[in-house]
């Protein structure tokens, strides 16, 4: 009895030691959304129980070392002990109602980080191999940066157009997948006003770590006059919107504007010149031609690009109006 007084008080003190060592090293960054006060309760809940269960193996091992090594002169075997039921009962129920108990509170974490609210923003956000796109439809306009009001929800609609991305801000601690083809949301309420950083953490190829975007956290009336400025900035010739577009959904990478070869061909002098095909035949570059060749670039590919690696995925990332205004930038590289 007197061994399992000593050990209980020593599990105890190691077990707070750890905690406060634990908790000294900052392990979390700061919290900056209503989601992760949950989370971060989770956390806390989980870090109590690594100290503990640590402890009650590494406390009782080293206790063991010491207080019954053989003494000197001992020569015969320990002492043979029979199975306890009890004990065998009790290591396996404790541990189930712990982990039940743990799973109910993840659950009702989760429910609480997807709370809807009516009245939430909405932001599309697009992920593309390798760079963040944030298009703001209550304005009509897109951003390479995300800014967000503070204390106002916000239901960001995330979709992508290769590869799984994956949406992280550590200090709103909320993590998303993002897969091609669906749009997935993920809803966030900023609680502290400040800089942070979105972090694709999903290994998505080459530039994977560059797969960063700024996230600014900010007043209602900063948010407003910031929104109002992006819109007075917009341009209204669908040329230069055209422009804008190649650039944020990252036509830009594949297709030059000088001339020069890069994944895809040039779209200079492309504009009603005879375009050769993988299948032998010739089309004029047209405007539907063009537009066929955004919305499914599998139906016309292009002599020496086959197979082909344009995206297939333009036709639902991009709206109507858009295409039209990528097509007018091309027609005007002619
Ligand atoms: C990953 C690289 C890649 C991206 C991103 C990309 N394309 Fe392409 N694109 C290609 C390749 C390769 C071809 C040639 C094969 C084909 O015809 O589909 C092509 C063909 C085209 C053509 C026909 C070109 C010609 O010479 O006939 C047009 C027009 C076009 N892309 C427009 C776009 C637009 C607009 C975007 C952005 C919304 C875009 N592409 C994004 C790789 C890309
Ligand atoms: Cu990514």
């Amino acid at each position: 009895m007197k061994h399992f007084i000593i050990i209980a008080v020593l599990v105890i003190a190691s077990t707070l030691a750890i905690h406060t060592g634990l908790g000294s090293i900052g392990l979390l960054p700061r919290l900056a959304s209503a989601q992760g006060v949950s989370i971060d309760q989770l956390f806390g809940i989980y870090t109590w129980a690594i100290a503990f269960v640590f402890s009650l193996i590494i406390v009782p091992l080293f206790y063991s070392f010491v207080v019954f090594r053989r003494k000197k002169g001992e020569t015969g075997d320990g002492v043979y002990m029979e199975g306890s039921s009890k004990l065998e009962i009790a290591w396996t129920l404790l541990p189930l109602i712990a982990v039940l108990y743990l799973a109910y509170l993840g659950a009702q974490s989760l429910s609480e980080t997807r709370r809807v609210d009516p009245s939430a923003m909405v932001v599309k956000v697009i992920a593309e191999q390798w760079n963040w796109q944030f298009q703001y439809p209550d304005y009509l306009f897109a951003s390479k940066s995300l800014y967000l009001p503070v204390g106002q929800q916000v239901d960001l609609q995330m979709t992508s157009l290769d590869v799984t991305h994956s949406f992280f801000v550590p200090e709103f601690r909320l993590k998303q997948d993002i897969l091609p083809g669906r749009t997935v949301d993920l809803r966030v309420t900023p609680t502290l006003i400040g800089h942070y950083t979105v972090e694709c953490a999903q290994l998505c190829g080459k530039n994977h770590t560059t797969m960063v975007a700024d996230v600014y956290v900010v007043t209602n009336a900063d948010f407003q006059a910031w929104a109002k400025q992006q819109v007075a900035n917009a341009p209204k010739d669908p040329v230069l919107i055209g422009e804008q577009l190649a650039s944020l959904y990252g036509c830009s990478v594949c297709h030059s504007t000088d001339g020069s070869k890069k994944v895809g061909p040039t779209w200079l002098h492309l504009y009603q010149s005879s375009v050769a095909l993988s299948d032998g035949t010739r089309v004029t570059a047209d405007a539907k031609y063009l537009n066929n060749s955004i919305t499914d670039p599998n139906s016309q590919i292009v002599s020496g690009f086959s197979p082909n690696v344009m995206p297939a995925t333009f036709a639902q990332a991009l709206t109507l109006t858009q295409i039209q205004d990528l097509i007018a930038y091309i027609e005007s590289l002619k």
